[in-house]
């Protein structure tokens, strides 16, 4: 297998690259397996039953995927073969940011849904994602035996559903894709760019299929009924259709890179680099993306690469250009699931296992030395952590092995926050749901031995403010040489959404260029303001307002630094801040550029900016869950009265055939445990999922009390 991968490699024009995504438990993992048998990579009979990428314990344990998984196929079809490197991606929302980096390393995505209960908000989010980046879906409609043998629905009922869900998947993709390709990438049934199946009994048919073997929807549920569903895998196995499916439908490597790359790199395009990677060149200088890093029993550190030009060996050495570091490569692999083969050369346009680059981190960008890349825009998943733990080793002799446990899994999942509280030593795991911290942190951790004690699940507010500063409010430097003077006022909203959503990428902002300028000018910032942005961090944005304030240049990378501090801790509760616009009105500086250092500015300019925040009418935010709930009819006041007892707000009730949809908007702070609770007040028949997360002013009756608990759970006065 690895000599033919290796072989393949050099076909750009073979090669696909394409993720499995879906809603939870929507059967991404099942149908992951029916390719990798048709590959002979996995028997027929264990086809669908053995979830192969869901290798992990815990994953076994859990039922769910949690990791994703990388396996590398081959698969002849109409005489050649072709290389697949297929990505198996998690459903549950908590793990949504590995998707977000899947998504970067693949060009094409299989959308998986269940027939039964359609597009999910799940369904949503992935498709957003992939298209985010620039990824082309396809459809699969699973589980289209449970509408035979469960729902007995009729094949003109059957029709009905399918049409349906295709024209909810294409609004989506109208919705969510970029002008340029919305309209080419709608999928469509006669095209065969939409399958439908069932990826547990194996089989799967499109329209060009049936046509093909003059089999007919009829036959299908005639088999299905009748129990011969082994018969129905055997006349229309659901690899050859899915497999010409992605073949025809998803584009090869080299195809995708010439307008990816403009989307997920602000490089020089007319550069060496930048042509070898719009041309997918493996003759050219190296670059990729680290998409993951996970750890290996026997190779230490694994890194999963998208080369996007060049080529790599074992032996070579890489730059890491966010680390700033060189490392030498030790081995380059393909994925075979669980299992790695180590290959010679890996080659631009493939996804590949790399060992040796110890302090990579997911989403690192890696080039040659000699030829240094800007990085890749970084991998920004759709959601903020809302939750938080904090922790701490049981006995002190772990201190040094937990330190290193959550150093190395942030490089794994950068989604993952790891902060430490220097007034008590605790350390603070933040993450997108409760889930997340238990999967990847605690249990992660009792598997390496190490006892933890953690606190219950906090929540992570926002600082903003309502008003704006009245005048220019001074801070000096401890030596008094030093003065700055601040306004501070709520960034417009028109900008804060376009940061939020990526219209204006924050990445883009490391070097302001006049694009950026004009991206806010046209987004309604005021042009002599955006002119003199300095920094954009965590969606506040900083300008210098000031005019011709000799040596102020020469602080400007001290003003970002206080700037960025008090984005990561405002003045209420050292909570992050959020949609500020803060102005340096006035300075004056000591000419000596020695009584002007960081210890001297960088205080100074924290203060004025605290001090123009408590000016301004600070408020908190508070996260909230916008969240449909799914119950059968006759118990929905069970969940309704759930969703109320947690400050929860119903935003709309929809019923159909005795299943109602709520969708309602929850703070994360009284939702702890919710999952459970509407699991037993509904008899467990009723289940949630997550829509989107929002932040909004915690009612004023709560202001004071949420500040008091937040800053005494941070030993602050
Ligand atoms: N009846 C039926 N059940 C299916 C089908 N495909 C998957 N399932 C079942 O659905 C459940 C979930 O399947 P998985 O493949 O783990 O789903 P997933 O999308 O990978 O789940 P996550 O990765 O956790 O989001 C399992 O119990 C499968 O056996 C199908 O075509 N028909
Ligand atoms: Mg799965």
């Amino acid at each position: 297998m690895a000599v033919s991968v290796e072989s393949l490699m050099r076909k750009r024009e073979n090669i696909r690259n394409l993720g499995v995504i879906a809603h939870i438990d929507h059967g991404k993992s099942t149908f992951s397996d029916n390719l990798l048998s048709g590959a002979g990579m996995l028997s027929e009979e264990l086809a669908g039953k053995q979830l192969y990428t869901d290798f992990d314990k815990q994953e076994q344990e859990r039922g769910i995927t949690i990791f994703s998984a990388n396996v590398s196929i081959v698969y002849p079809y109409g005489g050649t073969d072709y290389l697949i490197n297929l990505i198996d991606t998690p459903g549950h929302v908590d793990f949504g940011a590995d998707v977000t980096r899947a998504m970067r390393a693949v060009d094409g995505a299989i959308v998986v849904i269940c027939a039964v209960e359609g597009v999910m908000p799940q369904t949503e989010t992935v498709l957003r994602q992939a298209l985010k980046e620039r990824v082309k879906p396809i459809l699969f409609i699973n589980k289209t035996d449970r509408l035979i043998k469960e729902l007995k629905l009729s094949p003109e009922d059957m029709q009905k559903r399918f049409e349906g869900y295709i024209k909810d998947v294409n609004e989506l993709i109208m919705k969510y894709g970029e002008p340029e390709f919305r309209e080419k990438w709608l999928v469509n049934v006669l095209d065969g760019s939409v399958t439908f199946g069932s990826a547990y009994k194996n089989w799967a048919i499109s329209v060009p299929f049936m046509q093909k073997t003059k089999m007919s929807f009829k036959e299908v549920i005639e088999l299905t009924d009748s129990d011969q569903e082994k018969e129905l895998a055997k006349k229309a196995p659901l690899h050859d259709v899915i497999l010409e499916s992605i073949i025809k439908h998803l584009p090869n490597a080299f195809e995708a890179q010439k307008y990816r790359i403009a989307k997920i790199w602000q490089g020089d395009l007319e550069g060496e680099t930048g042509k070898d990677m719009v041309e997918c060149n493996p003759n050219g200088k190296l670059a990729g993306v680290i998409t993951k890093v996970i750890p290996d029993p026997h190779a230490g550190l694994v890194a999963t690469a998208r080369l996007f030009s060049g080529s790599l060996k074992g032996g070579e050495e890489v730059y890491l250009v966010g680390q700033h570091k060189k490392q030498r490569v030790q081995q380059v692999s393909v994925y075979n699931g669980p299992k790695r083969t180590n290959i010679t050369q890996a080659l631009s346009g493939n996804i590949i296992g790399i060992v040796g680059l110890g302090e990579a981190f997911s989403g690192e960008t890696i080039c040659n030395s000699d030829e240094k890349i800007p990085a890749f825009d970084s991998i920004k998943h759709i959601f903020e952590p809302v939750v938080t733990k904090s922790i701490e080793p049981k006995n002190i002799k772990d201190l040094s092995k937990l330190i290193d446990f959550l150093k190395r899994v942030n490089r794994e999942d950068p989604s993952l926050e790891i902060k430490i509280n220097e007034e008590t030593g605790e350390y603070l795991v933040s993450g997108l749901g409760e889930l997340h911290i238990e999967a990847k942190v605690e249990r992660a951790l009792k598997d390496d031995g190490i006892e933890i004690k953690s606190s219950t699940p906090i929540v992570v507010y926002r600082e903003t403010i309502e008003g704006v500063t009245p005048h220019p409010v001074e801070g000096k430097s401890p030596n008094k040489h030093n003065k700055f003077y601040v306004i501070a006022e709520p960034l417009e909203d028109s900008i804060f959404d376009a940061l939020n959503s990526g219209e204006i990428p924050e990445e883009s902002l490391a070097k302001i260029k006049t694009e950026t300028i004009e991206m806010f000018i046209n987004k309604g910032l005021e042009r002599d303001e955006a002119k003199k942005i300095l920094d954009v961090h965590n969606k506040n944005v900083l300008i210098n307002a000031t005019k011709g304030i000799q040596y102020l240049n020469e602080t400007f990378e001290l003003l970002k630094q206080a700037f960025r501090d008090v984005c990561e801790e405002g003045p209420l509760a050292k909570e992050p801040c959020s949609k500020l616009k803060i102005k340096i009105m006035d300075a004056e500086l000591h000419e000596d550029a020695i009584h002007r250092g960081p210890a001297q500015v960088i205080p100074a300019v924290r203060q004025a900016i605290r001090d123009a925040l408590m000016e301004s009418k600070p408020r908190i935010l508070e996260p909230l869950q916008i969240i449909r709930v799914d119950t059968p009819e006759e118990i929905m006041g069970e969940a309704m009265n759930e969703i109320q007892n947690r400050r929860g707000q119903v935003l709309n009730i929809e019923t159909e055939q005795g299943a109602s949809i709520i969708k309602a908007k929850m703070p994360v702070s009284d939702m702890f445990g919710f999952e459970g609770a509407l699991k037993s007040a509904t008899g467990g028949k009723g289940f949630y999922s997550l829509i989107n997360v929002v932040f909004e002013k915690l009612p004023a009756s709560l202001q004071e009390h949420t500040i008091g608990k937040v800053r005494d759970r941070k030993g602050l006065e």
